[in-house]
Formats: structure tokens, sequence, C-alpha cells
């Protein structure tokens, strides 16, 4: 039986891939090559010291760690300006109902989000209130694929794996939830995200009760 349910933040809950792109892109420019949106799928879920060795491979620029750790932390700040202006308005289709449901049936909910960012841009967007466990890149050492920051929310929650349904839109995050012997609701394109259990283009019109029967 599901008792809890766990969402990631990025292309779940809010859009930030496109300011994650946009800073990427500028870094890598400064360093003499484009990176594609396509390629930034590959980014999706993915934490930022991973992305960053996954782009300078693109490019084929070797870094020390030092300069590898400034360029990162200057990607950082052109992020967090990016997102500075998000505003409850960024929150995406069918979230805001579908929590209203969550609340109703007295369903747990935790955040597991690889990003460091992840309570600041829930303050921004006022949906901090909205979960009983934040698990974010500050309290895990492994990012997707790895199960870790889902693991860590089915504890903080006190509830088991299998009792745990994972709202995801990244390929990494379906296969962490599945290692971590969680169910996923996978939100995007179904030939995309083949290893989730079930999937929708976004959370608009998602009934509760229809969810965990079709999961069953
Ligand atoms: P930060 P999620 C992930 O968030 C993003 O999808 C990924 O593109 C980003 O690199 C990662 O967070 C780290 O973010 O640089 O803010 O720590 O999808 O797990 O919510
Ligand atoms: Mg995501």
């Amino acid at each position: 039986m599901i008792k809890a349910f766990l969402f990631d933040l990025d292309g779940v809950i809010v859009d930030t891939a496109i300011y994650h792109y946009q800073a990427w892109r500028q870094m890598a420019n400064g360093l003499g090559f484009d990176i594609s949106e396509e390629f930034n799928e590959k980014l999706k879920g993915v934490s930022r010291m991973d992305s960053l060795d996954i782009i300078l491979a693109h490019g084929a620029v070797e870094l020390s760690e030092e300069e590898k750790l400034s360029l990162a932390s200057q990607k950082n700040e052109n992020y967090l300006n990016l997102v500075s202006k998000m505003s409850p308005d960024d929150i995406l289709p069918g979230v805001t109902d579908f929590f209203t449901q969550v609340k109703k049936e007295n369903i747990k909910t935790a955040l597991g989000s690889v990003s460091k960012n992840a309570r600041l841009i829930l303050e921004r967007i006022g949906m901090l209130d909205n979960f009983d466990s934040i698990i974010d890149g500050t309290k895990i050492a492994k990012g997707k694929p790895d199960p870790e920051v889902f693991l860590k929310g089915a504890k903080e929650l006190g509830v088991s794996p299998s009792e745990c349904l994972v709202f995801e839109d990244a390929v990494a995050g379906v296969e962490a939830a599945k290692k971590g012997g969680m169910k996923t609701v996978g939100l995007g394109k179904k030939e995309v995200l083949v290893e989730a259990d079930i999937v929708f283009e976004n959370l608009v019109g998602v009934d509760i009760h229809e969810l965990l029967q079709a999961i069953k």
C-alpha cells in the first residue's frame, strides 16, 4: 500500500532545467564550445559537479580540481541570478491541484532533489510547507541514479520503500527510484521514461484514486 509520495523538484514541481541550461551554456561558451538543448537532457537530475564533468568531456576540456570548483561556483551564481525572479507563477501546471488532493488524502510527502538550491526554490514558489521532509543536495553524498535521495526521504517519513511512489521527469531519477525498490510515476514522454510504472505528460487532471488503482 502506498503511504508516501516522493517528488523530484526540477521538471516535476517547477521547470528550472531551462535556467540550469542557460547558466551551463554561458560557461561552455566561455570555454569556447556550445551545448545544445538536446545535450542538456543528459544533465537532468545529475549533480552539479557530475554535470560539469559531463560538459567538460563534451568540449574535450581538461581542468584542475581547483579550476572546476571555481567554474561550478560561477555557474551557480549565474543560476541563482536567474532563479531569483521565480514566483508561485512558475509552479508547473496541475501541481497545485494535485497537492490539494494529497493533503485531503493524508499522504505523506517528501522532496527528493539533488539540487543544493532546492529549499531556496521552494521558498520562492511558496511551497516549502507542502513537504513533510526535504531531502536535497546538501543531505546526500551520491546523486541520481543512486537511490540515496529517495531512500533518505522514505526513512525520514518513517515508511518503507515499497510504500513510496516517486514522481520523476528524468531517466536518472526513475532509475534511482527503481534501484531503491519504489514505484514511479514518470512525468514527460513515454518513449523516454520507459522504466516508469506509469507516465503522464504532466500532473494536470491526475486523480490520486485512479492513479493508485492503476499502479497496483
Ligand atoms: P544545483 P532535481 C537537479 O535537480 C537538476 O535536475 C540538475 O540539472 C542539477 O544539476 C542538479 O539538480 C543540481 O543542482 O546545482 O542547484 O545543486 O531534478 O534533482 O530536482
Ligand atoms: Mg527532475
